[in-house]
């Protein structure tokens, strides 16, 4: 065996965001960048020698390139096994799954999710942990920490691997296994949903579906899944293939970048049911018949719904949302009479609320839902029990939205994201923001009161860890609600959000658009923190 120690030099930006580190390509291409991150994980972790890491990502330029180095790497490093997803290709919750269901010691995943990708797009490299979810704070700042002192990393000096052909075969002492992409996921799948009835329904002629997997990593698992498994007409999937640069895209499910979809959704003659997803496959969009269902409305259906899904059909033990999600799953619980826990922005902090048994299903307002059935949300687990929701209702998806508003009300909700602002001045606004938090109470804005004002602190009630700055917050006292933070997946200058929430329980007043409905929430957020002075930007970059 031929190992090789490098002498290198730290990079001191490799600090985990929300999701792993992200960067431009550039920046991972530089000489020892991914090296030294690689390498930062193992000398963070333990014991996990001679044991079995999976691989993956979402099949971004680079991907294939990063994956021969981290064999090389975990080879070097003592790893026993490396299951790897054949061509490099493992979504994010198909990674989790996998790690679960083989008790492996943790897992790899590439992706930079819904940031465009190609030569000038952007990377990233995720650590998740043995539950299959991603690595706690108390671990990705290890990892930081060795990341800016570490001097040297091991590789193995071999030719590449061949990641197209399944089977084993060794690589230095290290066993590579070059497994399915899809089939773990989908035996997961059919293990919860009741695929008969979704089938009947995809079958019966009478109702019609779009998904979009925005030439991004879940292509081959819509296939596999609807139109083999279940029985939609070939062509149902679109933008099925991966690619490199996601065909020039933006692989984020909104309104904004899944412009394929909605016009197909909102135009003439439109099927019943439209999905999308991002670019590394733990995101989802829910779209009905000219109608756009909400990210935090979703996750409030699901719960209310659940019990008719076979994997859930005995009841859910809690929910989570993150912060910034509306409040509409918060009621949801208390009619089932469970509980509700409101956790920082990331799936990480959902990890040991699932553990614990704590809740069943989980989510957020940036298009995330999943529950314990991985550590990881799970953009066409989402789509999946919508369809089994709709199998068993045979309603339209607008009329199931609109029924479950008339039961808990409305919580009208919208995100406003100005993006690319220069660092320092973000970094300003949310410094005046801080400043003003202990004068807020009781102050007027029209027929708004503020109830309270603070910076999101959370303390884990399963480990006592506490995470503090985790958002601006103001509550009214109509149960309305400004939230203010920096994004921490981004790659240039700051971003920051702004998400606007108001509650409407009478059912004539349901059919506003949201701007129009949270139109002074939205005016109070620019008045308080001068959000248009400081950024020099008119309008959001993206509202969804
Ligand atoms: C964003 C979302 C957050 C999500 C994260 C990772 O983070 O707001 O809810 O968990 O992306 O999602 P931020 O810090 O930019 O607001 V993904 O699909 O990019 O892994
Ligand atoms: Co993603």
């Amino acid at each position: 065996m031929n190992i090789k120690t490098v002498a290198t030099t730290p990079f001191l930006d490799q600090k985990p965001g929300t999701s792993g580190v992200r960067k431009l390509v550039s920046v991972f291409k530089q000489p020892h960048y991914l090296e030294n991150f690689i390498q930062s994980i193992f000398d963070s972790i333990e014991d996990y020698q001679g044991q079995t890491m999976i691989l993956g990502g979402d099949g971004r330029y680079y991907n294939r390139q990063a994956i021969q180095t981290i064999l090389k790497m975990a080879a070097a490093n003592g790893v026993g096994r490396v299951k790897v997803g054949r061509g490099g290709i493992l979504s994010t919750p198909a990674t989790s799954c996998v790690i679960r269901k083989y008790n492996a010691f943790g897992g790899i995943i590439l992706s930079a999710s819904h940031n465009p990708g190609g030569p000038d797009g952007d990377f990233g490299v995720k650590y998740n942990t043995s539950n299959g979810g991603p690595a706690p704070e108390k671990v990705t700042a290890a990892i930081f920490e060795r990341s800016k002192v570490i001097d040297k990393y091991k590789i193995l000096e071999a030719p590449d691997v061949d990641l197209d052909t399944l089977g084993e075969f060794k690589l230095g002492d290290m066993v590579v296994e070059v497994i399915d992409s899809v089939q773990d996921y989908e035996q997961l799948m059919e293990s919860i949903f009741d695929f008969d009835k979704i089938r009947e329904m995809l079958t019966s002629g009478k109702f019609r579906m779009c998904i979009d997997s925005m030439h991004a990593v879940t292509g081959p698992y819509a296939h596999a899944l609807f139109e083999q498994r279940l029985g939609a007409p070939a062509g149902t999937v679109k933008n099925g293939t991966p690619l490199e640069d996601f065909g020039g895209g933006h692989p984020d499910p909104n309104l904004v970048y899944a412009h394929d979809l909605v016009e197909i959704l909102f135009g003439e003659n439109p099927p019943d049911f439209g999905a999308a997803s991002d670019g590394d496959g733990d995101r989802n969009m829910i779209l009905g018949r000219k109608f756009f269902v909400t990210p935090s409305d979703s996750l409030a259906v699901l719960a209310a719904n659940a019990t008719l899904v076979p994997g859930y059909k005995d009841g859910i033990a809690g929910v989570a949302r993150s912060m910034p999600t509306s409040q509409a799953v918060d009621r949801v619980a208390a009619s089932l009479g469970i509980d509700c826990y409101e956790t920082p922005t990331g799936w990480k902090f959902f990890g040991n609320l699932l553990d614990a048994g704590k809740i069943t299903l989980c989510g957020e307002e940036s298009f995330g839902t999943g529950s314990n059935h991985i550590r990881e949300k799970d953009g066409l687990w989402a789509v999946l029990f919508w369809l089994n929701i709709l199998a068993v209702k045979q309603q339209p998806v607008e009329q199931l939205m609109r029924e479950h508003w008339h039961s808990f009300g409305r919580n009208y909700y919208s995100r406003h994201d100005y993006e690319a602002i220069d660092s320092d001045r973000a970094n300003q606004l949310i410094a005046k923001l801080r400043e003003q938090i202990p004068t807020l109470k009781g102050k007027k804005f029209g027929d708004r009161e503020v109830e309270y004002s603070d910076d999101f602190s959370y303390t884990d009630p399963v480990d006592g860890s506490v995470s503090k700055n985790q958002g601006i917050r103001i509550g009214f006292t109509d149960g309305s609600r400004i939230v203010y933070r920096l994004s921490g997946t981004g790659t240039q200058g700051a971003t920051l959000r702004i998400y606007l929430e108001s509650y409407e329980p009478d059912p004539s007043k349901h059919d506003l658009d949201p701007q129009q409905s949270l139109a002074d929430l939205i005016a109070i957020a620019d008045e308080v923190a001068q959000v248009r002075a400081l950024t020099g930007m008119e309008k959001p970059t993206v509202i969804t």
